[in-house]
């Protein structure tokens, strides 16, 4: 391991002095959806420091993850598919990040950066792949990884366990804050995944109480309840004189959950779909003082995230690894300098392709785990091109494919009885054999297939999933 350690150090070169490279902070909530957010048009929903947050910062409009948590934060981290990194799901040992993979964080400690994460991995807690052998010279976990342990939560701190006292949101805030402050005089980069307001939904009463009468005031709760610590992580990064030498990103990790029947911005999709609003996410980043405050509308992804936040550290990455990427810098976007330009790597964000995939099948037992995978190649996908997004909704038939069952159960059962999401339940369509066409500009909530009318943009869609698929899996 040291051997690969210092190779993938190696294979990172600094590009120059690293004196005006801001601190990174980057603040990613699991299952907040797009529209949970006041400044999204959320007339419910308090969240007045993230809606200060987005006043100030280059947002990027149009702007997708993957359908749920390992895989996202896959991307993240590696800067390519999650299925490149060998991760298809968020449970059954596929969540683990291979080690072959260099991370954010490694790419920013060969930069100069001392790095710390505080919260939710999802990418693998044992051994070699624990956050801290990846690159996190601090990395503060819950001890399983789980979900429940809302209340004195037992974490882990670089694989020493350690006991807590008090509400695990506010615990992480705090210690990313005393991160902050202890290397305020070093250049640093904060990760901060939340836990919340993924369930189960528990949150203090006085967060929950705003909402009363409402089936899911303590989802809306827990949103409020972040958005109050990122509040005080703001205050805590101007009270150390910081703020203006500090880069700001926040971002949400998959479509909306618990909120969308309150408002999912005019989309249809939630979580764990591929539907447009099953994957866009909010990218917010802000310095304050270097970067006017604007909205971006390419098509943008997290598979950029880490070129640009290489760009932004001052980091050039080594030619092998760049060329491996799926997502480009956006740094050109974001300061505005070439935006009317035609640099190479803004034709490429206006003309490229992105593809989401549910994954998260069942492991079928009988089947290989290469016939698994080609039994769900279609289960549930998309291409986005444009302003159009391309969708093939096939299951597989295997009644011990839950997931897929879900989907089977859920077309059968549009009334959603007893169930959160019931007017986006309607995102789970008859599977049939073929590719749905939908046109986003005038038609958010996707509910008008046009692929009749657009074969040549349906063929030239679909073809780049035949290739995309080879090349991910066939490596
Ligand atoms: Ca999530």
């Amino acid at each position: 391991m040291k051997l690969l350690s210092l190779l993938l150090l190696l294979s990172l070169s600094h590009a120059w002095s690293a004196d005006d490279t801001p601190n990174i902070v980057f603040v990613l909530v699991d299952d907040m959806g797009y529209g949970d957010l006041a400044a999204h048009g959320n007339r419910l929903i308090h969240t007045p420091h993230m809606d200060r947050i987005h006043h100030e910062s280059v947002r990027f409009t149009n702007f997708c993850v993957s359908p749920s948590c390992a895989p996202t934060r896959a991307t993240l981290m590696s800067g390519k598919h999650e299925f490149k990194v060998d991760v298809s799901h968020t449970i059954l040992g596929r969540n683990v990040l291979n080690l072959q993979s260099q991370t954010v964080a490694n790419v920013l400690k060969s930069g100069g950066y001392t790095t710390g994460m505080f919260g939710k991995w999802h990418l693998g807690i044992q051994d070699s792949y624990r956050p801290d052998k990846r690159g996190f010279d601090v990395a503060l976990t819950d001890v399983d990884d789980s979900q429940k342990h809302h209340y004195d939560p037992t974490l882990q701190r670089n694989g020493v366990e350690e006991k807590h006292q008090g509400y695990r949101t506010d615990i992480f805030f705090n210690q990313a804050m005393d991160f902050i402050e202890s290397n305020q005089n070093k250049k640093f980069f904060c990760y901060i995944p939340t836990y919340s307001p993924h369930s189960p939904l528990i949150v203090p009463e006085r967060y929950s109480k705003r909402y009363e009468g409402n089936p899911n005031k303590n989802f809306l709760g827990m949103v409020t309840n972040v958005d109050e610590n990122i509040g005080r992580l703001r205050r805590k990064i101007e009270q150390l004189g910081l703020t203006d030498k500090t880069v700001f990103i926040l971002m949400n990790d998959n479509g909306g959950t618990w909120g969308v029947d309150v408002h999912n911005a005019g989309m249809r999709g939630r979580k764990g779909s591929a539907l447009y609003g099953g994957i866009r996410a909010l990218s917010f980043w802000s310095w304050p003082g270097k970067w006017k405050p604007v909205e971006r509308e390419q098509m943008t992804g997290h598979v950029d995230f880490l070129p640009t936040i290489a760009e932004i550290a001052g980091v050039k990455l080594e030619d092998g690894l760049k060329q491996s990427l799926d997502g480009v810098s956006l740094m050109s976007l974001i300061d505005g300098k070439a935006v009317q330009s035609d640099a190479a790597e803004i034709l490429k964000v206006n003309d490229r392709m992105l593809v989401a995939h549910r994954a998260r099948w069942s492991d079928v037992p009988g089947r290989t785990a290469a016939q698994n995978i080609q039994d769900h190649k279609y289960a549930y996908c998309c291409v986005r091109w444009k302003h159009y997004l391309l969708l093939r909704v096939q299951p597989c038939s295997s009644k011990e494919c839950s997931t897929c069952q879900k989907i089977h159960n859920r077309c059968k059962d549009t009334s959603a009885r007893g169930r959160p999401y019931t007017n986006n339940i309607k995102h789970y369509m008859a599977p049939e054999n073929k590719w749905k066409l939908y046109d986003l500009n005038n038609d958010l909530f996707q509910t008008k297939d046009i692929a009749a009318q657009q074969p040549v943009i349906v063929q030239k869609m679909a073809g780049h999933y035949e290739q995309w698929w080879m090349d991910s899996w066939m490596r």
